[in-house]
C-alpha cells in the first residue's frame, strides 16, 4: 500500500481511538460524579503504526489483504485501573455494552494467565462501528484493562524489547521477571487496604476542593 492508501485505510481506526477515549472518560467522569469511586483510572489510546502493522503481519505471515480481518490491535485502547478488583468491574462495564455500540469478538485473561515474559492484562477484543462519509464500517479494536502496576512493568518491559529487538538478554529477563511478581504483590498488597486508600483519597478530594474553593 503507498503512503495515501495507509492514510485512508487508518481513517475509521483513528476514528475509533477518539470514540472509544470519549465514551470511557465518561464513564469514568459520570462514575466520579455520581459515586465515591471510579474503577477507571485513566484512559489512553493509539492507532498502531504502519510499520509496526506490517512486521505483526510478517510475523503472522498475513498477507496485506488479511491485515484488516487479523490485526486484531491496530485500533487499541488501554484503560488503568488503581486495584486488581477493578479490572473486572471494567471488564463488567465494556460486556454491559455489548451488542449496543460495540460487539465482543473475545477476551485473553493474561492476569489469570501471566504471559512467560511476566506480562499481565486483561485484553477485550471488540468489534466496533464508525460512521464514515461513505457509511458505516465494522473494524477490530483492541481493549487492555490493567493496574498501575501492570501499566509500569508492561511500558519498561515495552522499551526495553524495542532496545534489544525482540531479544533481550537472559539476565535482564529473569530480572523483568522478578519484577513482575513484585508488581503482582504490590497490587496484591494495595488490594487487601483498598476500602482505607479510598476513604483517604475522597478525604483528600474533598479538602482540595474545600480549599480551591475559598
Ligand atoms: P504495541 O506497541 O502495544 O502495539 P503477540 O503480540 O504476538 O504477543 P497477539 O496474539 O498479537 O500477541 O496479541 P496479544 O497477546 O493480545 O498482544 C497484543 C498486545 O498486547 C501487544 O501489542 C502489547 O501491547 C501487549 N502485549 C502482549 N504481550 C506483551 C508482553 O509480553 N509485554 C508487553 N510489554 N506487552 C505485551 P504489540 O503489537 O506487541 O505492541
Amino acid at each position: 500500500m503507498q503512503d495515501l492508501q495507509w492514510n485512508k485505510f487508518l481513517i475509521p481506526y483513528e476514528q475509533a481511538v477518539e470514540e472509544l477515549k470519549v465514551k470511557l472518560k465518561g464513564i469514568r467522569n459520570e462514575l466520579r460524579a455520581t459515586s465515591e469511586y471510579s474503577p477507571i483510572e485513566f484512559v489512553t489510546g493509539r492507532v498502531k503504526k504502519v510499520s509496526s502493522i506490517l512486521e505483526k503481519a510478517k510475523r503472522y505471515g498475513f498477507s496485506p489483504d488479511e491485515i484488516e480481518e487479523k490485526v486484531e490491535d491496530i485500533a487499541g485502547i488501554r484503560i488503568m485501573c488503581q486495584f486488581l478488583d477493578d479490572i473486572y468491574k471494567v471488564r463488567e462495564l465494556i460486556r454491559q455494552r455489548d451488542g449496543k455500540d460495540l460487539y465482543i469478538v473475545y477476551e485473553k485473561d493474561y492476569i489469570k494467565n501471566k504471559k512467560d515474559s511476566g506480562y499481565q492484562s486483561y485484553h477485550v477484543i471488540i468489534k466496533y462501528p464508525v460512521q464514515s462519509a461513505f457509511g458505516e464500517k465494522e473494524i477490530l479494536a483492541e481493549i487492555q484493562i490493567r493496574t498501575l502496576a501492570m501499566n509500569f512493568w508492561a511500558t519498561i518491559e515495552h522499551s526495553l524489547n524495542y532496545k534489544y529487538k525482540e531479544n533481550i538478554p537472559e539476565n535482564i529477563k529473569e530480572r523483568l521477571k522478578i519484577a513482575a511478581e513484585a508488581a503482582q504483590r504490590l497490587d496484591m498488597e494495595m488490594w487487601q487496604i483498598r476500602d482505607e486508600i479510598i476513604n483517604a483519597q475522597t478525604l483528600f478530594e474533598t479538602k482540595s476542593n474545600t480549599v480551591s474553593s475559598i
